[in-house]
């Protein structure tokens, strides 16, 4: 089997709600669909969510690396050559999120071709991820709301609670009114989006030392290099790093350096391949990983679960794959459903993705 074309389809479908954090806001899904085409007739299929805040890829980039530089590296390839490919994306520096649409879409021809789940091909240890949900800046009272309404609605009682604002006093009310409204039954932890100085971030969980949260994700940025270490060394509860840890160096980086205790890790930029080897250096090092979201669609939540089932670290926590849920539509013919608070996985072969060619035509931006 050869990889004869792959198509890059920008895409929008708005958001009911817009996601508000600390590096940014999102309204609409501006995603790009990969499909990776083969002589044998398979079609691989990823989505690829631009963060142009977080990694300055947009969805024109993403486009336009693919379509210029990683299809043409790729064409004549068989899917399994996977190695060959990232050697051959590698030579381009950043454009994570594009590269790993390629790489989760050579991953679903894989499984196709065999028959099999790609969680089954990566390590097959659930069929299903627990899942946490992302509460975006609002005041205390609508993120209570909310809270309780996906609660009631999925199940799901995880919440990462988005901080980060200035004054911090905004965002620990909001905890301690999640704490108050829930009492134990939810679980709880924060992610600042690099919204805060070291010392912000310090006071801030010293002010939320008692709502026992879980851990804090990204509360000022990697560049603080001492400020991190310093706040990772006085923090009560464990510091995750997400955004600072695209690459596997960078992971050795910030766990060497005592500038963070676990790893969030998200398919949609690190894709199966190079996922899998964060996972493995986390476990190596006795480290703990969230399975986060990258403001993915239906496609990445599918991808992210997937992955995340395979293996029992990384299926441990609750991921994060509800932020679907604030889209007013989406591709798959058969959408997802988060049941009791849990996400199953498609059972394939390879991602089980099926695309809706009717709602493609209508979301689609190059026609
Ligand atoms: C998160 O965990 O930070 C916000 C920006 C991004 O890239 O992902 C989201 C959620
Ligand atoms: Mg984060």
């Amino acid at each position: 089997m050869k990889i004869t074309g792959v198509e890059a389809i920008p895409f929008s479908v708005p958001y009911a709600k817009p996601l508000r954090f600390a590096s940014g806001e999102v309204s609409a899904a501006e995603h790009v669909l990969v499909r990776v085409h083969t002589d044998a007739g398979l079609v691989g299929t990823a989505e690829a969510p631009p963060r142009p805040f977080t990694y300055g890829e947009t969805q024109t980039s993403i486009k336009a690396v693919i379509d210029g530089i990683f299809a043409p590296a790729v064409l004549g390839l068989s899917p399994l050559a996977r190695e060959v490919a990232h050697q051959r994306m590698a030579r381009t520096v950043g454009n994570p999120t594009a590269k790993s649409a390629l790489d989760m879409a050579l991953w679903d021809l894989v499984g196709q071709s065999l028959g099999v789940s790609v969680t089954d091909l990566l390590g097959g240890f659930t069929d299903r991820m627990r899942v946490a949900h992302m509460l975006g800046f609002d005041t205390p009272e609508a993120m209570v709301d909310e809270a309780a309404r996906i609660r009631e609605l999925h199940g799901i009682s995880t919440f990462k609670v988005k901080v980060g604002r200035r004054p911090a006093a905004l965002d620990v009310a909001v905890c301690r009114a999640l704490r108050e409204a829930f009492g134990s039954t939810v679980e709880l932890y924060v992610d600042g989006n690099r919204g805060w100085s070291p010392s912000e971030a310090a006071r801030a969980l010293k002010a939320m030392e008692d709502l026992d949260l879980s851990f804090a994700e990204e509360l000022c940025p990697a560049d603080d290099v001492l400020g991190r270490r310093w706040l990772v060394r006085q923090s009560s509860v464990p510091t995750f790093a997400d955004e600072s840890v695209p690459t596997p160096a960078d992971v050795t980086r910030e766990l060497l350096g005592g500038s963070a205790d676990g790893i969030s890790i998200k398919t949609a930029r690190t894709g199966f391949t190079t996922s899998q080897r964060v996972l493995f250096q986390c476990e190596g090092m006795g480290v703990d990983v969230v399975m986060g979201n990258q403001i993915d669609g239906q496609i990445g939540s599918l991808c992210s679960a997937a992955f995340g089932a395979a293996f029992a670290l990384s299926s441990r926590r609750p991921g994060e794959l509800s932020n679907f849920l604030d889209m007013t539509d989406d591709l798959l013919t058969e959408p997802l459903q988060i049941v009791d608070g849990e996400l199953a996985v498609r059972q394939g072969p390879g991602l089980g993705i099926r695309i809706d060619e009717e709602k493609l035509t209508r979301y689609r931006q190059d026609r």
